[in-house]
């Protein structure tokens, strides 16, 4: 049975542990942003990015671990925030599952947010500690029609940038916010980061299992496959299709960055799906309409033990 622990740390922000009933791996999120901010593996490597500059005043949205970007991406709508006000709002603990392994966080419209977006929506966020992996599915219940971006700013924590490689996105198209969304293809057969990178790509969809299909990246770090991602919808029929941002800021990025070190572009990638490319129309309908946004994370980091032991075969 997995448990979890509720405690406030030193700068007043609450935060949820979820434990996996067997090994030493868990999940820690924060209220603030329904932000998770580490997840450790079974090996207790840790798989999240956060950095040693993140600010912790209720101000600013946290830099690193999984920030929600929610109902927009960027600033399309000047009224509201960029990356919209979920990864800054107050979550609150909606339910745990034991048996699951699952919490869920809740957030609901409120006076601010509709002076900023003005519709009825309630966030059903949940997020489930697995035997390696770690899956998040946002839930969007709106009783009207409402137009919004969605995406899971996942950052990961790698030993060395430029060791690192992305999968997944050959042949891709995709839109380079550098050079104002113009439209590229990827011919490489896999992408490396040797500058700054910010790219929504369009990845192919495939099947992930015999219920989803969806888009899958992998990450591979010194040529070994260390994570795999893959994200989905409940509405393939409506082609709203998990698209995959690339970002890594490096070095005048991060120098101008107050809550990210000069040096630590160096030891993150993101990876991040959502559906951003532009806003997306959710029909209302009668009852309360549900809309699913949902990713895997799995860590394929094996132990020193086991990597030496497969080099003496
Ligand atoms: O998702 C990539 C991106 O939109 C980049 O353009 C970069 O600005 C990054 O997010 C971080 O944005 P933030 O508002 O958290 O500084």
């Amino acid at each position: 049975m997995s448990k979890i622990e509720a405690a406030t740390d030193d700068n007043g922000y609450e935060f949820i542990k979820l434990y996996h009933p067997k090994t030493i791996s868990y999940v820690k999120v924060y209220l603030f942003g329904g932000n998770v901010v580490e997840y450790h593996d079974l090996n207790g490597k840790e798989i999240l990015f956060l950095s040693s500059e993140a600010i912790f005043d209720g101000s600013t949205p946290l830099r690193g671990g999984i920030p929600i970007v929610f109902p927009q991406f960027d600033k399309p709508n000047p009224s509201i925030p960029k990356h919209g006000f979920a990864r800054t709002s107050m979550w609150v603990l909606d339910s745990f599952s034991r048996d699951e392994g699952k919490i869920v966080l809740k957030l609901e419209d409120s006076v601010e947010s509709r002076e900023m977006w003005d519709f009825t929506f309630k966030l059903l966020y949940s997020i489930t500690i697995g035997d390696n992996s770690l899956s998040c599915h946002l839930a969007l219940h709106h009783p009207i029609s409402v137009m919004c971006q969605v995406l899971l700013h996942n950052y990961f924590l790698v030993g060395n940038v430029e060791e690192v490689g992305v999968k997944g996105l050959e042949e891709c198209e995709y839109l380079d916010k550098l050079i104002e969304f113009e439209k590229f293809k990827d011919d490489n057969q896999k992408i490396i980061v040797r500058g700054e990178v910010d790219r929504i790509y369009f990845p192919p969809l495939v099947r992930l299992n015999k219920d989803n299909e969806g888009v899958r990246v992998c990450l591979e770090e010194d040529g070994e496959m260390v994570v795999e991602l893959t994200a989905w919808t409940n509405q393939p029929h409506n082609h709203l299709n998990p698209q995959m941002v690339i970002w890594n800021p490096w070095i005048d990025k991060s120098r101008g960055m107050a809550d990210m070190g000069d040096e630590e572009y160096k030891h993150m990638i993101c990876m991040e799906p959502g559906i951003v490319s532009e806003p997306f129309l959710l029909e209302g309908v009668e009852e309360e309409g549900e809309f699913v946004f949902s990713q895997k994370i799995c860590s394929f980091y094996q132990q020193e033990e086991e990597k030496k032991s497969k080099e003496d075969i």
